[in-house]
């Protein structure tokens, strides 16, 4: 079936989650929907606040523009527009907005009788940015711990915020997400290459299957995952990424206020030295 036709066939009405059969159209290729409506309301509004910021602000040099969070004198009050209010809204507007794209995606899915890994893959992404922005920040008693919106000042925060622990890296839900971010990367350029090597062969050789795949894998290692299990291994991998990230992150200040470094003195604690 050539592409145009199995869309035309599947461009059919039903599976919204909001608005029945209001926002139920597509405008050219992209589908809309109630969650199409919101996710523009809210980009149009944040990407506007952003702009009206940088518009008061001292520069428009791409790298210095920044959107600063509240004072922490403010907590968790709403603070004055042009203190840190801009920062609030925009945080509203992007969650918004974020939340909207994952709930257009699961009307998207449910139109054509898909599983929700996308969007349920898509949430993970908008767990880490509620996580730093929100569920942090709530924690920690003030919206000023959120980090700035600005592509330097950013790094500053992340910078900051690690150097406030002393060193970050003996964070050990730290380690265990950086370790989970390299074991996705090997996934996908073992996947990645696989692939290419069975699907892309030299000129005049025939294209290769799965039999192929597996058995390098079973000649190299012993073992093979699966053409769809290496896609579950990659999805796992990259979502449990995410979860050490937010809980690295989440345990720094809320559950633990010293230097990472020093939480590492359980081991030497251990009554069994004595
Ligand atoms: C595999 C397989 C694929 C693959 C890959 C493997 C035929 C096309 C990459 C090999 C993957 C393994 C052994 C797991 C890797 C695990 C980690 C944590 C890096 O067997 O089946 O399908 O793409």
């Amino acid at each position: 079936m050539a592409m145009l036709s199995f869309e035309r066939k599947y461009r059919v009405r039903g599976g919204t989650l909001l608005g029945g059969d209001l926002f139920d159209f597509w405008v050219g290729p992209f589908y809309v929907g109630f969650f199409g409506v919101t996710t523009a309301f809210f980009s149009i509004l944040g990407t506007a606040l952003i702009l009206w910021a940088t518009f008061q602000g001292p520069t428009w040099n791409i790298w210095q523009i920044n959107i600063a969070p509240p004072d922490l004198k403010y907590g968790l009050r709403m603070a004055p527009f042009n203190e840190g209010g801009i920062w609030q809204i925009v945080t509203v507007c992007a969650v918004g907005a974020f939340t909207s794209w994952a709930l257009r995606e699961v009307e998207i899915c449910r139109k054509l009788g898909m599983g929700l890994h996308v969007p349920f893959a898509f949430a993970f992404a908008i767990l880490a940015f509620v996580t730093l922005n929100v569920i942090r920040p709530l924690m920690l008693g003030a919206w000023g711990h959120g980090f700035p919106y600005g592509i330097i000042s950013h790094l500053d925060w992340v910078s900051n915020t690690g150097y406030q622990y002393l060193h970050f890296h003996y964070n050990p839900a730290h380690m265990i997400a950086a370790s989970l971010f390299f074991a996705t990367t090997l996934a996908l350029s073992l996947h990645g290459a696989l692939i290419l090597s069975s699907t892309n062969p030299a000129k005049g050789e025939p294209v290769k299957t799965a039999e192929h795949e597996n058995t390098f894998f079973r000649d190299a290692i012993g073992y093979s995952v699966g053409t769809l299990g290496i896609h579950r291994v990659g999805l796992l991998l990259a979502l449990s990424s995410v979860f050490w990230a937010a809980v690295c992150i989440i345990i720094s200040g809320p559950f633990w206020t010293r230097g990472w470094p020093e939480w590492w003195s359980w081991w030497l604690n251990l009554p069994i030295w004595k």
